[in-house]
């Protein structure tokens, strides 16, 4: 597992924040809630310090997120002309490509900053803060603020929370740790309204994600003698259900409930290719196959694209999780 001294990481950040004046603002392709709430937590404290931000990502804010503040302000799909960027802060992005095609901008930045949480990260950057110990993003760049003394307003404190509450399935995945509520804790302490949070984010399922949750249930297989949970998502259940790729976040997670299962794969049709989601429990690490696959992740939640029809797809992924079932 590749390691950075954090804390002197954190300190290069520092300078480039405290004398840098522009800013470019990336986090990964299909960005989930940490990304965007890390993202806009960064880019609103940058402006209080009278910095310029650029806020760039490859593809929407996913719907159920759209609650957050000033997500208008990000800049979708196309990268901004090349400015002189005093850094580029890659977010949870394992290499830049991560997030989209950034070449342009990359070279126009004098320094690229690398903040990530994820073991299979690379440290491309002039500056590397990766955490695998953190439970996210957010944790990182609350630990930032924190060294630097920045006091976080409500909303900030908001979008840091999504970050933290979603990449720890509610603090419910072993990589929650006694610093991740401590964070918590210090950004409730702003008091910003958490359960009208935790209500829009789980409380809430459009029609489409209902919908396409019941073909994914309905899809259900088990496999590997009951230790494996298959579930299979055709390019016609999208269209059938009018849901897009954003609508299956987390479905993955019912087949975890089933008593029995160790791991579970969710395979999505996205037209040629075939996005495959892993989730494990306790020490099977399904990051090893993922990458093994061409993908990356953690331990316990991975994923990779895979250039396989279904049955061909379904038949390596089995012999790799039955591998990894068998080395238990
Ligand atoms: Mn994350």
């Amino acid at each position: 597992m590749k390691t950075t001294d954090i804390e002197q990481e954190l300190k290069k950040l520092e300078n480039i924040i405290v004398t840098g004046r522009n800013f470019f603002l990336a986090g990964h392709v299909n960005p989930d809630g940490d990304t965007i709430g890390s993202m806009l937590a960064v880019s609103s404290v940058l402006k209080r310090l009278g910095k310029r931000v650029c806020l760039f990502s490859n593809d929407p804010v996913p719907e159920n997120l759209s609650f957050l503040p000033r997500t208008k302000t990000i800049r979708i799909a196309r990268p901004p002309p090349a400015h002189k960027y005093d850094a580029a802060i890659l977010l949870e992005c394992s290499t830049p490509a991560r997030a989209g095609d950034l070449t342009t901008v990359l070279k126009a930045s004098r320094k690229v900053v690398n903040i990530d949480h994820h073991k299979t990260a690379e440290l491309y950057g002039d500056v590397n803060i990766v955490e695998p110990h953190s439970s996210s993003t957010a944790e990182i760049i609350h630990r930032l603020f924190y060294n630097m003394n920045v006091k976080i307003t409500k909303t900030e404190a908001a979008c840091l929370y999504v970050g933290i509450v979603t990449d720890t399935g509610r603090f419910h995945f072993p990589a929650t740790s006694p610093r991740t509520l401590e964070t918590a804790s210090r950004l409730l302490e702003t008091g910003f309204d958490f359960s009208r949070i935790n209500d829009l984010l789980y409380a809430t399922k459009s029609y489409p994600a209902l919908k396409l949750l019941g073909r994914t249930l309905e899809s259900l297989e088990l496999v590997a003698g009951g230790r494996v949970a298959f579930m299979t998502l055709k390019t016609s259940d999208f269209t059938d259900c009018k849901a897009a790729t954003e609508h299956t976040e987390n479905v993955i997670n019912y087949g975890m409930t089933v008593p029995g299962v160790k791991a579970a794969a969710l395979f999505r049709q996205e037209g040629a290719i075939l996005s495959v989601t892993f989730r494990s429990k306790a020490r099977i690490d399904v990051s090893v196959l993922a990458h093994a696959l061409g993908g990356g992740g953690h331990r316990n939640a991975a994923g990779c694209k895979l250039h396989l029809d279904l049955n061909e797809a379904k038949k390596a992924v089995r012999a790799g999780l039955i591998k990894l079932l068998d080395k238990k």
